[in-house]
């Protein structure tokens, strides 16, 4: 029965993980899968996590199963940082929240009801965007369209022409906004941009998809929030798939959430008995622990207030790598202009290096990034960034 199966092609960014942890050179550097690291090139858990879960060890009185949506404090907290504190849909009971594994569960999710429920025939995706987009999508048998998002001569928003492609989205489509920071091209739209898509979007009757991976990352929770919530205003529907993987640091525990919004209380709690029904068939439910972290650290001031200031102190470093990166190419020679790589928000940077220069960097200095041209700022440090800069002045 399994004698005739292919091998699959490995993830695009997950396969560079392996070969990075294969590779035997010291001196390499990881700029390819999209997690945070510190100055000394570390990983750590969130000090206000550490303490929340020390209480959760000391605390905890029972395994029993959760129920299908996960954990009722996670959720509500999870709608006071998507929508604001008391923002009207939530008052309104418009919103409900299932916690979900990962953003990526929280996606399928938001794929499985789309297809189950609406009568959405198409979903519209940036062009590039993160790979499991498309695949997600394709597993449930959506059709997907592409709207182009990047300008390769400007190495900004392709403004002009996501608008072309998007103004041929119609009623009912499905087009799906990455909330902040933007993987792979860390390019967001403007709030006036933002305002103007929302606009078009309720004229046109899309049902707006946010993915929402980086809140946070790119200026603050609530500056991060405005994209999503202007389409809230403006719509009567709107799904989110929303995560702490990057925010709260909880890559291994798998903690998300899958969000709907619906015309009002009654419309959304049909909706979400059916999101339920799909997790039942998925998974049953979620695990306990990374999501009970999450809300033990919201519902406590001091812990709440302590990973902001780690969630700024991540955002900012990531923000000076981005100044010292560009400043030290024009230092070791690069002619070229960088200086777009400072404005882009988040973990990644669209550099502009081609999949050759990729490579090589890759073969002749064991660097290794997205052969988009991708690269993860985060693991940019004070310790690999002159061997950094150097190499890419010599491929370039
Ligand atoms: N969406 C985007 C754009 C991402 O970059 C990621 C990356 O990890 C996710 C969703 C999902 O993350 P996770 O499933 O690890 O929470
Ligand atoms: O884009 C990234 O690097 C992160 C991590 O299948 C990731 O989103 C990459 C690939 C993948 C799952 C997560």
């Amino acid at each position: 029965m399994f004698n005739h199966i292919q091998a699959a092609p490995a993830d695009p960014i997950l396969g560079l993980g392996e070969a990075f942890k294969a590779e035997s050179r010291a001196e390499k550097i990881n700029l390819g899968i999209g997690v945070y690291k510190d100055a000394n090139g570390q990983t750590p858990i969130v000090k206000a996590v550490k303490e929340a879960e020390t209480r959760l060890l000391a605390d905890e009185k029972t395994k029993n199963y959760l129920t299908i949506d996960g954990i009722a404090d996670f959720n509500t907290q999870t709608q006071a940082l998507l929508f604001g504190e008391g923002a009207d849909v939530i008052k309104q009971g418009r919103a409900k929240t299932a916690q979900s594994l990962g953003g990526t569960g929280a996606l399928r999710i938001a794929a499985e009801f789309i297809k189950r429920q609406t009568n959405a025939q198409k979903v519209w995706i940036s062009t590039p965007t993160w790979p499991n987009h498309n695949a997600i999508f394709n597993a449930v048998g959506i059709n997907i369209k592409e709207y182009r998002y990047y300008n390769k001569e400007t190495k900004a928003l392709d403004w002009d022409n996501l608008l072309a492609d998007l103004n041929q989205a119609g009623k009912g489509d499905v087009v799906l906004f990455h909330g902040c920071c933007h993987n792979p091209t860390g390019i967001d739209p403007t709030p006036e941009q933002w305002k103007t898509l929302a606009k078009m979007s309720a004229e046109k009757g899309w049902l707006p998809l946010f993915d929402f991976a980086y809140q946070g990352f790119a200026n603050g929770l609530e500056e991060d929030a405005y994209g999503l919530r202007t389409f809230v205003q403006n719509h009567a529907e709107v799904l989110v798939a929303s995560s702490y993987s990057k925010n709260f640091g909880l890559y291994n525990e798998r903690v998300g959430a899958f969000t709907l919004v619906a015309e009002n209380a009654e419309v959304a709690n049909n909706a979400f008995s059916q999101v339920k029904s799909i997790i039942r068939v998925l998974y049953s439910n979620p695990s306990s622990h990374g999501a009970s972290a999450v809300a033990t650290v919201l519902a406590d001031p001091q812990l709440k207030a302590s990973w902001i200031d780690e969630l700024a102190e991540m955002r900012n470093r990531i923000k000076e790598m981005r100044a010292k990166f560009v400043q030290l190419l024009k230092e070791k020679g690069a002619t070229q202009n960088f200086d777009f790589i400072i404005a882009q928000n988040g973990m990644f940077s669209f550099s502009g290096l081609t999949p050759e220069q990729v490579d090589r960097l890759k073969d002749e200095f064991a660097i290794y990034a997205v052969r988009s041209g991708r690269i993860n700022v985060a693991g940019i440090t004070n310790d690999n960034i002159d061997a950094l800069c150097e190499a890419i002045v010599k491929v370039l």
